[in-house]
Parts: C-alpha cells; structure tokens; sequence
C-alpha cells in the first residue's frame, strides 16, 4: 500500500515539475514570474529564480503534507525542516500578484481603482497599443512591448492595433508604403515576445472605413472642441505649428479604436494621455464605456534627449551587436547623475525585468564583478559612485545584445 502510495505521489511530483518546464519554456524571458499548477485546486504563483529551490522543497513538502494528511506519520520536526519557502497563494494575493505585475514600470493608471474592479472581476481583461508602423522598431516600442507582455502574463486578451490610417493622417508615408511596413512589425513583436496564437494583429483599414466607425467618429467630432481635439495632439503629432485638418480626426479615430475593438485597458506612452482622457470623457457620451488608461514612460534618447529617427539616437531591434556596442559607448552617462540616465534607462525597463539576476563584470584591480538582483540597487550603487559609467555601458551592451539575438535571428528566418 505505501509503495503504491509513493509511486503515485512520485508521478504528481514530477507532473509538478513537467508544467514547471513546460511553462518556463513557453513563457517569453520578458517577465520572472511563473505559475506553478500542482494537483487539480493549487495555484503558485513564483519567480524564476526560486524555481529549483521550489522543486527541490515545496513540491516534495506539499506531496508530503497530503501524504502526512492521508497516513498521519510524518513528524512535525520532519515537515517542519521542508515547510514552504513561498506560502500558496490565496484569491486575494493572486489579484495583488496581478496588480504589481501590470502596474510595474508605469508612470500612471487611470485609474487605480478602476483596474483593481476590472481584475477582481469576472469577466476577461484586454487590452491595446496602437502603433504607427515604422520602419524602425526602437526600445521605446519595445517599452510598451513589455508592458503587452506583463498584462499578457497576467491573463489579458491583447490586442495589437496596427494604425496603418492613423500614420497616414499623421503623414508617415501613402496607405500603400504604412501596410507594407505594418506586416514588418508585427512580425518584430511577434520576435520580441508576444504569443501570435494569443494576440491579435488588426490592421486599422480593416475596419476603420466601415460604415458604423465612419458614422461614430463624425458624432464624436459633433461633441469634441476644435481645442480640445488639437491640444490633445500636442505630443503626437507631426506639424504641431500648422495642424490639418487630418489631425483633428486622429484622436477621434483612437478614441472610437478603444470602443471598436471592444478592449476594456488602453494602453500607451505618457504622451496619449490627452487623446485618452479625451476618449474617456467622448466614449459615454456614445453610449461606449470609459477605457482604464496605462501609460508607460518615454525613453530618452541614448544622447539624454528625445529620441529622433533623423539622429538615430537610439537602439533599433535591428542594430547588429556592433552598432550597439558603438552607440552605448557614446551614450550620455554622466558618473554619479541618476536622473535623466538613458542608461540606467534601459536597466529599468528592458534589463531587469527580463533577467532576476545580472553580473556587471569589472576586471579584479577595480573590484572585480558586481551582481544585482534589483534596479534600485544598481541605481543606489551608481550614485554612489561605486559603478562606474564605464561598466554600466559595457554591461548594459552585453544584456542588450543577450535581448535582441533572438529578435535578430528571429527576423532573419522569416
Ligand atoms: C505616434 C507616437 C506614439 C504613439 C502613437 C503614434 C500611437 C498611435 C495610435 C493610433 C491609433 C490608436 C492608438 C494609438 O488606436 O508614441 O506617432
């Protein structure tokens, strides 16, 4: 009877650890944490760099504390020494689990509470980003790119709007040149993380033109100011001097995307946030409901200024290993200066959250290597001056460089 006991508890240990594995190698690098699924009701929810010490003691610990519940021998000293290290995780922590992972790395939600109802709710979360497409994907694409990744983590339904008439009203390029460019990104995202068979890649022209759209927008432009619509242009458009009329029609058109792609979270950079406040206060007026708004940070230039394609001043997912090397060397980094560091930047955003642990190696007669398993502490370290600007750009190369092969190699297949 114990033998066969065993044999069957041996065999739930390892399908424990088969979902462990197979969930490590599904999940995309972009975010450490992972779901544990063991027996039909448990739910954990760990980081990857607790997972060998999670198979080594919970799994065991838990087989043995149904074993003790079953056959009552186990002693107390013994189950004591292989109690838990991570506690299982209630309803309520689970939701909290979710919150940190899609609020990390944000600059504002609009609002908080409206998030918190949406994931203690029942019904599914989705999300968007709309882009633009460009011919040149860079890490502040990618910033939101990550933000995808976490709510895609968190069990979002994703949607990737790729605005091909918005970049023509914003005067990108002809319908014919923005589509062809359209299908290149999405095949970058796809590299850069995101699950194909769980998002959906909607072209704007696909729908934008239809009837229904087309009546919606010319109501929203019936209950919109020609202040309020232009102003809340200020940060996107591409002739803020002298604005057509086109760019009146663009945030109308981003309000109703929200509303027609029936997505309950819109997503974006700090500088949406007037086009969404827009859509939140234009949408009810349609009888749609109001988005909860996430919005991430702008990247800085590696020069420490805004990003510009005509400077090039910053990573594409393209640059090969050389151009990278090249353009953190001559990145602005000022020794000791936190603030406004594109450097430290790219730590916080695109390093630590896909890696629990970095090493910045540094040759012995300076110190030797340096490990961090947060930002803050690299931040702490950095304005102490006891990392060097020198170190945290060749590091910062190297973790770059580890980030975007896959892309590269992935973009070459296809
Ligand atoms: C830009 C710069 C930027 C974001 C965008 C455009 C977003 C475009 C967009 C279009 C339609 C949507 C949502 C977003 O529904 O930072 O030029």
């Amino acid at each position: 009877m114990p033998l066969i006991f065993f044999a069957i508890k041996l065999m739930e240990y390892f399908r424990g650890v088969f979902y462990v594995l197979i969930l490590a190698s599904a999940r995309n690098a972009a975010s450490p944490i992972f779901h544990l699924y063991l027996g039909e009701n448990t739910v954990q929810s760990v980081s990857s760099d607790p997972v060998c010490s999670y198979l080594l003691f919970t799994v065991p610990s838990i087989i043995l504390q149904q074993w003790q519940s079953e056959t009552k021998i186990i002693s107390a000293e013994y189950m004591c020494s292989l109690r838990p290290k991570e506690p299982q995780i209630s309803m309520e922590s689970l939701i909290m689990d979710r919150l940190a992972l899609v609020t990390r790395n944000t600059d504002e939600i609009v609002t908080p509470e409206e998030l918190e109802a949406l994931l203690s709710s029942d019904s599914t979360c989705s999300a968007y980003v709309g882009y633009e497409p460009s011919g040149k994907i860079h890490m502040g694409h990618v910033l939101t790119v990550n933000k995808l990744l976490d709510l895609q983590q968190a069990g979002f339904k994703i949607t990737v709007l790729l605005a091909d008439i918005h970049a023509y009203l914003n005067e990108k390029g002809t319908m014919e040149e923005v589509k062809k460019i359209a299908d290149y990104n999405r095949r970058c995202f796809i590299a850069l993380g995101l699950d194909e068979k769980n998002t959906d890649f909607v072209l704007g022209s696909s729908y934008q033109l239809e009837p229904d759209y087309m009546m919606d927008v010319l109501k929203l432009a019936r209950s919109t100011t020609l202040n309020r619509a232009r102003r809340s242009m200020d940060e996107v458009s591409r002739d803020a001097e002298n604005p057509k009329v086109s760019q009146m029609i663009y945030p109308l058109m981003q309000a109703l995307d929200i509303a027609h792609l029936r997505v309950k979270v819109a997503v974006g950079g700090i500088d949406q946030r007037k086009i969404h406040m827009l859509a939140r206060e234009g949408l009810p007026e349609l009888g749609y409901s109001a988005p909860v708004c996430i919005h991430t940070p702008i990247l800085l230039g590696l020069d420490g200024k805004k990003m510009s394609s005509s400077k090039g001043n910053y990573i594409s997912v393209d640059d090969s290993p050389e151009d990278i090397r090249k353009k953190m060397k001559g990145a602005f980094c000022v020794e000791g200066e936190v603030r406004d560091n594109p450097v430290l930047s790219l730590f916080k955003y695109h390093i630590m959250p896909r890696y629990p642990e970095i090493a910045v190696k540094r040759p012995e007669k300076y110190g030797g290597d340096l490990h961090y398993s947060g930002y803050e502490a690299i931040e702490a370290d950095f304005a102490a001056r006891r990392l060097h600007p020198m170190d945290l750009k060749s590091a910062a190369s190297e973790y770059m460089n580890q980030i975007l092969e896959p892309v590269r190699r992935l973009m070459q297949e296809k």
